[in-house]
């Protein structure tokens, strides 16, 4: 079960993907640092998981208490070599013309503005060690159009085409960059927090579906990072059986 690997910074670990992520990592006997704003969550987290653990409590929008708490990782921690920019949100599910801008505003500065400078932040001391793998949390929304997607999915086609270019950028650095691009994922406060609450209207999603869960998702990261140190997945693109491709809509009078 060993990799090159040995401390991991896992983004939104308080919940879903990122609390199943640092589950399997820590499985692999690495040492983790937790990041989300739920400080509660992250330390109970870490109380059942049996590896050192650091705890970052902050708001990734606030660029100045992100930038401060990556420079305090006490040093047993500071030498990140697994990135894993999970933390992110979908807010609304409303047309273009009626969504709230504010909604758009917050999920462009969490799924693109702080995946960006975290990057930025954690990226020199892995091309410093010569080794490193940075893996983004997309979705299936940053390739594939749906009404209501609107700024979530333009978000997601952001972290697909930044991937591509820091990946282009860290050629010959040995620091690997990965893309993971679920579907329909259950299990996680995703719909929850797009929804703003409203548990019936959750739930819908999920009705009739046997859609992943985040321990699958968990497996994709897993399964990346304990590649070979020549391989590098651009990409992992995981839908349940039960969902494809739709049509391209047609409106007829
Ligand atoms: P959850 O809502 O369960 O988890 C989101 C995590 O992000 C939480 O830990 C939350 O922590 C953290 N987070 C959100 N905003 C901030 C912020 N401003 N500062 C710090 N942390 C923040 O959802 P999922 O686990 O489902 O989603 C994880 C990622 O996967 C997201 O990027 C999402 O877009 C993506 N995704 C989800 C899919 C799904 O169907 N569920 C499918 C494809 C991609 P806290 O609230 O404590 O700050
Ligand atoms: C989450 C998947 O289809 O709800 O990124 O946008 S979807």
């Amino acid at each position: 079960m060993a990799t090159p690997y040995h401390i991991a910074l896992v983004t939104g670990a308080s919940s879903g993907f990122g609390e199943a992520i640092a589950e399997r990592l820590a499985v692999r006997g690495m040492k983790l640092v937790l990041l989300a704003r739920r400080a509660d969550r992250l330390q109970a987290l870490a109380a059942r998981l049996n590896v050192p653990c650091h705890i970052i409590a902050v708001d990734v929008r606030d660029q100045a208490a992100l930038r401060a708490a990556i420079a305090a990782i006490p040093a047993e921690f500071a030498a990140v070599d697994v990135l894993v920019n999970n933390a992110g949100l979908a807010l609304g599910l409303e047309p273009a013309h009626k969504a709230d801008f504010d909604d758009w505003q917050q999920m462009i500065d969490t799924n693109c503005t702080a995946l960006a400078l975290l990057t930025r932040l954690i990226l020199p001391g892995m091309v410093e060690r010569g080794r490193g793998h940075i893996l983004m949390m997309g979705s299936i929304a940053g390739s594939y159009a749906y009404p209501g997607g609107n700024a979530y999915g333009a978000s997601k086609a952001f972290v697909d085409q930044f991937a591509r270019n820091v990946r282009a950028d860290v050629l010959g650095t040995g620091v690997r960059v990965t893309n993971i691009e679920p579907g329909l994922v259950g299990g996680s406060e995703f719909s929850l927090v797009r929804f703003k609450g409203d548990a019936e209207k959750a739930a819908k999603v999920y009705a009739g579906a046997e859609a992943l869960t985040p321990a699958d998702v968990a497996e994709c990261v897993d399964w990346a990072i304990a590649q070979p140190a020549h391989v590098n997945i651009s990409s992992i693109e995981v839908m349940p059986v039960c969902q494809a491709h739709g049509p391209l809509a047609v409106h007829r009078k």
